[in-house]
């Protein structure tokens, strides 16, 4: 890891995330691995999100590790590292997909917390199904995102953006009562979607929802729901659940969603229920003007990886102020 104090260039060095060592093969010494999925095939809208990894290295140099609100170092409570990039193979998304879910399984299998920055919301139809055959018992799947993404497939096409949630239920080892969508809106949910949704018994929190009953609350549900029984825990991130005022770089950004210090709530709530797989999607630096969807995605991670050391220190009794 690079020291990262307050004097100096912030964005000198090479990018990696958050200025980590580079590890390719990380050992179970290492607690997560975040890695790049540079993939934006089987997507309907904008594309650029093959370019969200380099914009959340490139945009994550500006990011210390020390968290105001714990007093805690991250990177000394949590051993991350920069596990580089998962291989894209244009034009074969089935071969690409299982190169996903092969390295998230790998990861997992050598005791090691994948952390995937995307690429567009198709690569979570890899990840999770890697995460699922790593997961020893049943999974829970968690999507904080504007679109259910329950269509079996578009045109027949299995592997596009609009499928992870259905993909997931669909898991052996997963029940979709532990299936749950956080954060829906806006004029991408056709009927079909939300009618499949409701036949596999899929809970989903509509942004009035949350607005009316209050973000704390229907988030702990949301958790606990997903989490109920299950041996881990998978959670995905699309940036589009975003108001796109607060993420703009995004394939399909939409008005009404959740406004960045909610995401920071969002972030850090899961990160205290110690997901065992995380992936973050849909960030598009090609649309940005000044860079905020990437920090924001750099946000999310940092406020992720801090709540799951608040986790850690309330299970050992520490105080945490490093
Ligand atoms: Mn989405």
């Amino acid at each position: 890891m690079q020291e990262l104090g307050v004097s100096g260039v912030l964005h000198s060095g090479p990018a990696t995330f958050f200025g980590l060592q580079h590890e390719p093969n990380p050992t179970s010494a290492i607690r997560a691995a975040i890695v790049g999925a540079p993939w934006d095939e089987g997507n309907g809208g904008r594309n650029g999100a093959n370019y969200g990894p380099r914009g959340v290295r490139d945009a994550s140099s500006w990011f210390a590790s020390y968290d105001l609100a714990s007093r805690r170092d991250v990177w000394e409570a949590l051993t991350v590292v920069d596990g580089g990039d998962i291989p894209c193979i244009p034009s074969d998304a089935a071969r690409t997909m299982d190169y996903f879910a092969d390295h998230v399984a790998g990861l997992l299998e050598g005791g090691v917390m994948p952390v995937v920055v995307g690429g567009n919301h198709s690569i979570t139809n890899g990840t999770a199904r890697g995460a699922a055959r790593a997961c020893d018992g049943r999974m829970g799947y968690l999507s904080i995102d504007t679109h259910l993404d329950t269509t079996e497939g578009w045109a027949g096409a299995p592997l596009a953006s609009g499928c992870p949630t259905y993909r997931a239920a669909d898991l052996p080892n997963v029940d979709p009562a532990n299936v749950v969508v956080y954060g829906v809106h806006g004029w991408l949910n056709p009927r079909s979607h939300v009618e499949t949704a409701e036949a596999l018994g899929i809970r989903w929190y509509t942004r009035d929802e949350i607005r009316a009953r209050g973000l704390a609350e229907t988030l702990a549900e949301a958790i606990a729901r997903a989490s109920d029984g299950v041996a881990g825990l998978y959670v995905t991130f699309d940036m589009d659940c975003m108001d796109s005022s607060s993420a703009p770089g995004t394939g399909t950004p939409e008005a009404g969603g959740f406004l960045a210090d909610e995401a920071i709530e969002i972030a850090r709530a899961i990160g205290r229920a110690r997901p065992f797989a995380f992936d973050v999607v849909e960030i598009a630096p090609i649309y940005e003007q000044s860079g905020v969807t990437q920090r924001l995605a750099c946000t999310i991670l940092m406020e992720m990886f801090a709540g799951m050391a608040d986790a850690d220190a309330e299970e050992t009794g520490s105080d945490g102020a490093a």
